[in-house]
């Protein structure tokens, strides 16, 4: 009797927001999770496979924030960012087709929050930007950054203060002659290479 009071009531997480459609964060505002999480809807977004083209959960405008989110799978596209955009305090439980994308040129500060599971890449930057990373945790990936292969707009790339684990290829890789990359006080485990694709002069790790 005392089990079947709890069946289908107690549990430890509330279940997770399915996402049908594309959650837009406009220019300059912020979505504030509070914790909760997400997942996409496999139909309409995508089924977070390696399939390219599938759609984000989260589409931010310039200068808008995305905090305090948790994002299980399927993540579909994850997060695109439009120019600049803060991502405070956002866990990718496990990584979709990537978990974030710059869109277009801009400045993107990822503070706090981790990603895990990614067969391939965690941040994709398809457009001239900086990428700063700090305080963050990753765990099973391909690569924590990359640069759109085959581009050579600069990318800027710093990593700092953060714990990066069981990588296979590396953690920051561009193609371009003119991107650059840092990082500073963070911790390695089972990690293939920390730069590929920059010239060395451009790279810095202490
Ligand atoms: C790959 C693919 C690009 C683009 C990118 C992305 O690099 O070749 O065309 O789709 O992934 O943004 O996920
Ligand atoms: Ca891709
Ligand atoms: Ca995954
Ligand atoms: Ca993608």
């Amino acid at each position: 009797m005392l089990v079947a009071l709890f069946v289908g009531n107690y549990s430890a997480h509330a279940a997770p927001e399915v996402v049908h459609k594309t959650i837009l964060v406009k220019a300059g505002e912020v979505y504030d999770g509070k914790g909760k999480t997400v997942v996409a809807d496999p139909d309409t977004l995508g089924d977070g496979s390696q399939k390219e083209a599938q759609k984000p959960i989260f589409k931010l405008e310039n200068n808008a924030t995305l905090k305090n989110v948790i994002i299980a799978a399927p993540a579909a596209d994850g997060v695109h960012v439009y120019g600049n955009g803060t991502i405070s305090n956002v866990t990718w439980e496990d990584v979709g087709e990537d978990a974030l994308t710059l869109k277009e040129p801009g400045t993107v500060n990822i503070t706090g929050g981790g990603a895990f599971h990614a067969y391939d890449k965690v941040f994709q930057i398809n457009a001239e930007g900086t990428i700063n990373i700090k305080n963050f945790r990753a765990d099973d990936i391909g690569k924590l950054v990359r640069q759109l292969g085959g581009s050579t707009f600069r990318v800027n790339m710093t990593l700092d203060n953060s714990d990066i684990s069981n990588v296979k290829d590396s953690i920051l890789r561009s193609d371009g002659p003119n991107s650059k990359a840092k990082i500073t006080n963070t911790r390695y485990h089972n990690v293939k290479q920390l730069f590929k694709g920059f010239k060395s002069s451009n790279t810095s790790e202490s």
